[in-house]
């Protein structure tokens, strides 16, 4: 069983180590680095750690124009090319605890084709959120919910696992989102192609090291995105709530 772990990088070279000897601990797991040519020399850093643990890190180093979404499906592609039972992606930014990863892993094990690491299962589960951010998050997904239809609690989360068999059936080409409206898009893809979509709680922890890269155009993109995936796909309906995984419920 193998699961094959992508993390975005963009200027993270303190979080980086760290997160990466977390993931490794955890049996099964490989890590790939998808790097945009970070300013601070994060991309070099992670080559240090695929030397370190040869096979089980490798590095992708991205040129051109950066970007969250170009990054996840560089990464998603690649993903699907390799030989991993499943596929994990996560940010770097120590915000997602792979100590999560085991009970996601079982819920796709136990036939979930994309878990859902999700705050919004037990109330809302953030540390070191100022409450205009939780507003902002608690408003956006009941926003997408009731624009797209999808019972999905947490839409935007980019902790997830899914089965790579079911990765590869997502249309890919057609996803235009770039930044945070990605994961949406995904999402919304994923229920449309019929994959079942499972939701797992995990406690989100706010960066302590590096910067934020959200800016402006990326919350006015996740305004337009629901309408537009409604307009071209249709509204989700029927397809009901996701499914809940409570940690050790599948152990
Ligand atoms: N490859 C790549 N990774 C990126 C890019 N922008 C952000 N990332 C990574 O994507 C993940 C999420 O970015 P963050 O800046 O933490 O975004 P966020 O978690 O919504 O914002 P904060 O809560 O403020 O941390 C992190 O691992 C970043 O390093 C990019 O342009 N290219
Ligand atoms: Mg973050």
């Amino acid at each position: 069983m193998k699961t094959l772990v992508l993390i975005p990088t963009y200027n993270e070279r303190e979080n980086l180590p760290p997160l990466v000897a977390d993931v490794l601990a955890i049996p099964g797991t490989e890590v790939m680095v998808i790097d945009d040519q970070s300013p601070d020399g994060t991309g070099a850093l992670a080559d240090g750690l695929a030397a370190q643990h040869p096979g089980r890190v490798q590095v992708m180093h991205r040129t051109g124009r950066r970007g969250l979404g170009k990054s996840y499906l560089d990464g998603f592609r690649a993903a699907v090319a390799s030989d991993a039972d499943l596929v994990v992606q996560m940010d770097a930014d120590r915000s997602h605890d792979p100590q999560y990863l085991p009970a996601m892993i079982a819920a796709a094990n136990a036939g979930a084709d994309l878990v859902i690491g999700s705050r919004y299962l037990n109330g809302i589960s953030v540390v070191n959120w100022p409450l205009r951010r939780i507003i902002l998050s608690t408003f956006a997904n009941t926003y997408i919910r009731s624009v797209t239809g999808l019972g999905v609690n947490d839409c935007t989360t980019g902790y997830r696992c899914w089965r790579r068999e079911a990765l590869a059936r997502l249309p890919l080409d057609r996803i235009v989102s770039e930044g945070y409206s990605f994961v949406v898009e995904v999402t919304f893809l994923a229920a449309a192609v019929g994959l079942r979509i499972a939701e797992s709680p995990i406690i989100f922890i706010e960066r302590r090291e590096g910067a934020s890269k959200l800016s402006s155009g990326i919350l006015v993109e996740s305004l337009i995105t629901p309408w537009r995936l409604v307009l071209r796909h249709g509204r989700r309906s029927g397809g009901g709530p996701a499914a809940r995984y409570n940690a050790g419920a599948s152990r």
